[in-house]
């Protein structure tokens, strides 16, 4: 059946044939047909933000937490320029996000007009795919086409420029009967018998064999064949900064983050392993440190979607290209029991107990104690970049999959706020906690209005030590102390909060945290925790950054 729609009502019906419910943006000429479109539009919900990288964040935080595709709205120029950092973080870390953007009227492409940004240049880099749709007729199947790519293989960001006057045109509106143009990418062939054995093999050989695990078993749903992998073999699991949250914490086999503040006994026993199985993740340089010198007795097998990141960062002996739980749905079907006992007491013998630095304070150690206990664990963390990013990830008891949510490979501060939004839009029925520093938060705060224009309850928790933290840290050790613009000054969290009709609490003492939390963790509507933190904490332990995982540093360098 056909009709006649305007552009901007065919992206409107081609998203709500797609499943679409919510979106996240904001308005400006070049977009106006399409705003003009989703006034009063039943089926879509539109959250308007304060910052249009907010929107890719709530649109990449939405599609993590969803596993399906998270949109966002912008108008031309300053307005898609702004979605870039977004964007880009999607890219890094595989998030289907799909990005609409109005763009000047055909006439007027490439005379520099008014808010004239090739944005589709300008992505390039940071996306699976974009287009500019210059012919109405391509218009519905442009975005079909965008969203198929943004969840096949790898996911990852898509945009769809469309210049003003389509928005305005008219044409048939075609639901989609055909198949779409292009076609579907089938994904990687199954892995054949050989390679499987072969893998299987090595585990059953191996005496120190680890499962390196990342987002892509949250990505795939995994989690149950991880786990069997790793029980039925006994293979200690290691759970990469993304992939926290892909195995229960509390498991007898986790050992934790590798890398540059993984625990000390974990990096070693990557140094010892014999045989590093990575699934879903890519050997990114703050896992390995120094690649010459990682895991030098072991050989590796890679199984990741992406066949570009086989063999990209370290050498394996065996790569497999394959969605993570097809390919470990194989490999259990013919994987020998066995329970490596020797390696996993040796691994245990590794450990030694690190001095608690913040002893009797208010730790980090006592806050995410106090919110797992405040939430019993029923929650998702959503946690910005920095310091506390590094605490949350070594200290916060993650159980259930995919509750943990934070920007991985593009580190972008800014990110928890909005993305806390998006999370929450997709799981209504949790509490969702973004933790940022003092500084990050600062980047998307105003995010405070939209939440309370829309309702949407995301719980703020803002580590407050007076520096741009991380970054201090890395002056105090490696550049002489010299404090350079790291200083960063807060207003009242509290007064701010309330500003925006916003319950906040201020918590300086460790006897103070619980109580605060629970408070805001029950109130209804968003609410905030400022946490001041002993200013120059630091985070322990560390590889010297491009250092060996072997040599640690536990407390600062003099
Ligand atoms: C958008 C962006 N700008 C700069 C950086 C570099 N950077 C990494 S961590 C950090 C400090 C973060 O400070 P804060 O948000 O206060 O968190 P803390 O480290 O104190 O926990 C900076 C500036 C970044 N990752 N992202």
């Amino acid at each position: 059946m056909s009709e006649l729609l305007t552009g901007a009502q065919i992206i409107c019906r081609t998203l709500v044939d797609a499943g679409v419910e919510v979106m996240f943006g904001y308005p400006g000429g070049a977009i106006m047909p399409f705003y003009d479109a989703l006034h009063g539009h039943a089926g879509l919900r539109h959250i308007l933000v304060r910052h249009e990288q907010a929107a890719a964040h709530a649109a990449d935080g939405y599609a993590r937490a969803r596993n399906r595709v998270g949109v966002c709205v912008a108008t031309s120029g300053p307005g898609a320029t702004n979605l870039v950092t977004g964007l880009a973080t999607a890219h890094m870390d595989g998030s289907p996000v799909l990005a609409i953007t109005g763009q000047v009227g055909r006439p007027m492409l490439g005379r520099d007009a008014f808010q004239e940004t090739d944005v589709v240049g300008v992505t390039l880099p940071v996306t699976k795919h974009n287009v500019l749709v210059r012919d109405i007729e391509d218009l519905a199947d442009d975005v079909r086409e965008a969203m198929a790519i943004a969840m096949e293989g790898r996911p990852g960001p898509v945009l769809v420029d469309v210049p003003k006057d389509v928005q305005n045109q008219k044409a048939e509106y075609r639901s989609r009967t055909e198949p779409l143009r292009r076609q579907r990418d089938p994904g990687p062939d199954a892995p054949d018998d050989a390679t499987v054995r072969e893998v299987a093999r090595l585990i059953a050989e191996a005496k120190r064999p680890l499962l390196m695990i990342g987002r892509g078993v949250i990505m795939s749903g995994a989690y149950a064949e991880v786990r069997e992998l790793a029980e039925r073999t006994g293979t200690p699991v290691i759970t990469t900064l993304l992939g926290i949250s892909a195995f229960p914490q509390a498991h007898d086999l986790h050992l934790g983050m590798p890398g540059m503040h993984g625990e000390v006994h974990i990096n070693k026993a990557i140094q010892a392993a014999d045989l590093i199985v990575g699934i879903g993740m890519r050997f990114d340089d703050r896992v390995t440190g120094n690649t010459a010198t990682f895991a030098p007795r072991a050989k590796i097998v890679h199984i990741d979607v992406n066949p570009a990141a086989i063999g990209l960062n370290v050498p394996v002996a065996v790569g497999i290209v394959g969605d993570a739980r097809r390919v470990l749905e194989r490999l259990l079907s013919i994987v020998t029991a066995r329970d490596c006992l020797p390696w996993r007491e040796e691994i245990q013998g590794l450990k030694h107990d690190r001095e608690e630095l913040f002893a009797g304070g208010l730790s980090p150690e006592v806050i995410l104690s106090a919110l797992a206990d405040v939430t019993g664990g029923r929650c998702t963390v959503v946690s910005d970049v920095g310091q506390h990013q590094m605490w949350v990830a070594q200290r916060y008891p993650f159980q259930r999959p995919n509750t943990h949510i934070t920007s991985g490979g593009l580190g972008a501060m800014g990110f928890a706020v909005p993305a806390a939004m998006g999370v929450r839009l997709a799981r209504p029925d949790e509490p969702v906690w973004a933790i940022s520093g003092d500084g990050g938060f600062q980047m998307n705060m105003a995010e405070m209005a939209t939440m309370v224009q829309e309702g949407i309850e995301v719980k703020l928790a803002v580590f407050n030590n007076g520096y741009l933290g991380m970054v201090r840290q890395w002056q105090q050790f490696f550049h002489g102390g010299r404090y350079s613009n790291t200083p960063i000054l807060s207003p009242d969290y509290v007064k701010l909060a309330d500003a925006y009709g916003i319950p906040g609490w201020r918590v300086t003492k460790a006897g103070q945290v619980t109580d605060a939390l629970r408070q805001a963790n029950a109130a209804p509507g968003p609410a905030l925790v400022e946490l001041v933190i002993e200013q120059e904490a630091n985070v322990f332990p560390m590889i010297v950054p491009g250092g060996s995982l072997s040599e640690p540093l536990e407390a600062a360098p003099v």
